[in-house]
């Protein structure tokens, strides 16, 4: 594999290790009491794989076979439900500067279809960052108020 298809696989174990976090975090909300925090993170959970599998077709698609990584044990407590949403957004700030980097070397190594396939995740990570910053926003209002953070759970559960 090349020096920028490795760092594709890379980026795709990456993105399983983010639906494994984000379990992690459904499983601690929920256990909280908070289903509607639960399914939030549960869903997604489910978005960092379809992530996940969109660089595997994309390997694939250019012959090259994906490989499957060790997934490091996540976290298991994220402090108050603010701070566990801010544990999430810096995740996706993590995942924004990996992305970058790979867009950059695609262009440093002029391999044109990698640029196009990884501009999708350029603007999926504006969507993503935009997400956990407008509710870290609303969390920071209701200042863990319970009233607040039902209200919030509830909405959440319709996601
Ligand atoms: Fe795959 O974007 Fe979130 O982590």
């Amino acid at each position: 594999m090349s020096k920028l298809n490795d760092a594709i696989n890379e980026q795709y174990n990456y993105e399983i290790e983010s639906a494994y976090i984000y379990v992690s975090m459904a499983h601690y909300v929920e256990e909280k009491g908070m289903s509607g925090f639960a399914n939030f993170f549960k869903k997604q959970a489910k978005e960092e794989l379809e992530h996940a599998a969109k660089f595997s077709d994309y390997l694939f698609s250019i012959d090259e076979k994906p490989t499957l990584e060790q997934i490091p044990q996540p976290q298991t407590d994220f402090g108050n439900f603010t701070e566990t949403f801010k544990a999430a957004y810096e995740h996706e700030k993590e995942v924004t500067a990996r992305i970058n980097k790979l867009y950059d070397l695609s262009v440093e190594e002029n391999d044109h279809k990698a640029t196009s396939m990884l501009q999708w995740y350029i603007d999926e990570q504006v969507e993503e960052e935009d997400t956990f910053r407008t509710l870290i926003e609303q969390l920071e209002r209701i200042n863990e108020s319970w009233a607040g953070l039902y209200l919030l759970d509830e909405k959440l559960g319709h996601r």
